[in-house]
């Protein structure tokens, strides 16, 4: 008798017409093998798949270079199904469910023909968690059979999880023709099942990561009482010894990774990683909320990387332990065969190879790398991963921290007084638009509430009213900060220095928990007092401090208008509490708004 998952795989390969099925196991071996045929076998856009790299200096590492078209999410494609389009919200691009998969089955309908049809079964989480989550993810496109690989715990303990069980979420996804007009990422929350068409790229095409971990499981959180987002993990220890959990939520491309990596720039404090880019919280037992990465790898931005902004990512890049490391649209040196990209240390190459494959001429001031290009590794390769990485229960997190890359008006910090006011500081976040996703103007500012914007399986208003739910059953819920590291002077200069100095802010942070720290109230939250910020050993004036945390009314007023247009898209799925917040905050900034 076949298993649930088996006649499943087999109706994939009904549709999709594949002429070889290859079940992974999630061996070393068998990567290896999947890398040979990538360098032999298999082509994207007329170039082999993978591309060795020089092990010397980057052990096990190899080179991807996905088609032009295809090298970043692609948000306009990407469409939640439920079967009415309110409860996907006006967040999401919605289709009838009916109607998507007609669509999408025709376009799976023997589109592995003469290939092969890779076969995942993984888990989202470790195996012992009880907020783990088995899947399956069929593919025909040996990168993401790698890639898969490095992202999730791939092979034997998720077929014997999923065992005879119907309990496991499913994907279908192919490289098509790698035709745009022909991309789409379709969700189906209600059977849990995505279906993912024409792109190879990382968040379109690795279905366990924004795909799973967020969309689908966003909306599995809200029915089952957790929640699903996209956050950092970290463990800060001071120099006692104690270690505080951290999460924290920027929107893509604005420093997660280097955050959860981050090397201390103050004596004494040590930084643990528990996860990059994704956090799954449940309220645990004691009514506290415990935080898992549902992941096992980093899909990070490689430009900006270097020993001096990320020197732990650096050294998990060069480690080679867990086998292999993967470099997707970077530029290449011709004379060292060595992965390169802007910002990284050492001398820019004399020759290279650019993203689009073709000879790169740094005269001409185009990027060698793409701005959005990847790297691909083990979690298990970082120097600093927290031991806690593993424990079945997660981590308990004592501070949540919102933030977003903005130019002006934000703070570099600000602390919350309440989980309602903090959970509004969330909803009402705005960050410029980065490389990450295709099709948007790079540097305009959009809402982007909890960095949750392109990544929301639901009606966004509903998922508001879903963080004040959790809320009420946290008896030691975390405090609420927002940050921006990202405040820029009138040269157009970061003020703020960032990377390795971002442990001063959250030093305060943990001071605020532990009752330490000074801080004023202010309009828009409690902030620190100059003498309450350690800057020791810092060079920064006085009056930057300050502008780093000035507020303008003026420039408010519009911020406002922002907000208020933005919360009323969703009606009365807006939870009364958050227009509560967001009248206060008017209030005590002295500006007028119309929502009463
Ligand atoms: P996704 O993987 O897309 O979700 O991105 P992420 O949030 O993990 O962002 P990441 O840490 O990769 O950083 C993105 C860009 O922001 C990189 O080019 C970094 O160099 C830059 N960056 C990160 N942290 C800081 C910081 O503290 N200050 C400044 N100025 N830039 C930063
Ligand atoms: C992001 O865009 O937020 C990423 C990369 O982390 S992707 O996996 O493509 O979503
Ligand atoms: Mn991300």
């Amino acid at each position: 008798m076949a298993t649930p998952l088996e006649k499943w795989v087999d109706e994939q390969a009904k549709l999709t017409k594949p002429s070889k099925i290859y079940w992974c196991d999630g061996s070393e071996e068998e990567a290896r093998k999947l890398i040979e045929i990538g360098i032999k076998e298999e082509t994207i856009n007329g170039h082999p798949v993978f591309q060795k790299l020089n092990d010397k200096n980057w052990p096990n590492a190899y080179y991807h270079q996905s088609h032009p078209n295809d090298v970043a999410r692609t948000e306009q494609l990407t469409f939640v199904c439920h079967p009415d389009r309110e409860t996907a919200g006006p967040n999401n691009n919605w289709m009838d469910p009916k109607e998507a998969k007609t669509k999408m089955t025709a376009l799976f309908d023997g589109c592995m023909k003469g290939r092969t049809m890779y076969v995942m079964p993984y888990m989202m989480g470790h195996p012992n968690s009880p907020y783990a989550k088995a899947c399956v993810q069929v593919t025909d496109n040996c990168y993401v059979a790698v890639s898969m690989r490095i992202m999730t715990r791939l092979g034997k303990v998720a077929l014997d999880r999923i065992g005879n069980t119907e309990n496991f979420v499913r994907g279908l996804h192919s490289v098509g023709d790698l035709n745009p007009e022909r991309r789409f990422i379709m969700h189906f929350p209600q059977e849990n099942l995505v279906w993912s068409f024409g792109s190879g790229y990382g968040g379109n095409a690795l279905l366990g990561k924004k795909c799973f971990a967020l969309r689908i499981a966003s909306c599995l959180g809200q029915k089952e009482g957790w929640l699903a987002e996209h956050m950092l993990i970290m463990g800060i220890e001071d120099p006692k010894g104690k270690v505080t959990y951290i999460a924290a939520a920027l929107p893509s491309a604005c420093g997660k990774t280097n955050l959860a990596l981050m090397q201390s720039a103050l004596p004494g404090y040590k930084v643990w990683t528990v996860g990059d880019d994704i956090a799954w919280l449940n309220v645990g037992p004691d009514g506290r909320l415990y935080a898992i990465n549902p992941e096992a790898g980093f899909f990070g931005v490689a430009p900006g990387t270097s020993s001096k902004t990320n020197p732990k990512m650096v050294e998990t890049l060069k480690s080679g332990k867990f086998f292999p490391t993967l470099f997707t649209n970077t530029a290449i040196d011709n004379d060292t065969n060595e992965p390169w990209w802007e910002g990284l240390d050492g001398a820019v190459p004399k020759h290279a190879t650019d993203w689009q494959g073709l000879a790169w001429d740094a005269a001409k001031g185009t990027k060698a790398a793409h701005a959005n290009s990847r790297f691909t590794v083990s979690m298990y390769n970082c120097p600093s991963l927290s031991k806690e990485v593993d424990n079945p229960q997660g981590v308990p997190i004592s501070a949540i921290l919102f933030g977003g890359k903005r130019a002006k008006l934000i703070p570099l910090v600000a602390e919350s007084l309440s989980w309602q006011q903090g959970v509004f500081i969330g909803t009402r976040m705005g960050s410029e638009i980065t490389a990450a996703a295709s099709s948007l103007t790079v540097g305009a500012t959009r809402r982007d509430p909890m960095a949750m914007l392109p990544f929301c399986g639901y009606n966004m208003g509903d998922y508001f009213g879903h963080w004040l739910n959790v809320g009420k059953k946290l008896k030691h819920a975390p405090k609420i900060f927002s940050i921006n590291w990202f405040r820029t002077d009138e040269n157009g200069k970061f003020i703020w220095p960032g990377f390795g100095d971002n442990i001063r802010v959250m030093k305060w942070i943990i001071d605020r928990i532990e009752g330490k720290a000074g801080a004023k109230e202010t309009a828009i939250g409690i902030i620190p007092e100059a003498k309450d910020l350690d800057l020791s050993g810092l060079n920064i004036p006085q009056s930057k401090i300050e502008q780093l945390f000035s507020v303008n009314p003026a420039e408010w007023t519009g911020e406002l208008e922002e907000i208020e247009k933005y919360l009323t898209q969703f009606g009365s799925h807006t939870p009364e509490a958050i227009w509560q917040e967001y009248r206060s905050l008017a209030e005590k900034l002295g500006v007028t708004v119309a929502k009463k």
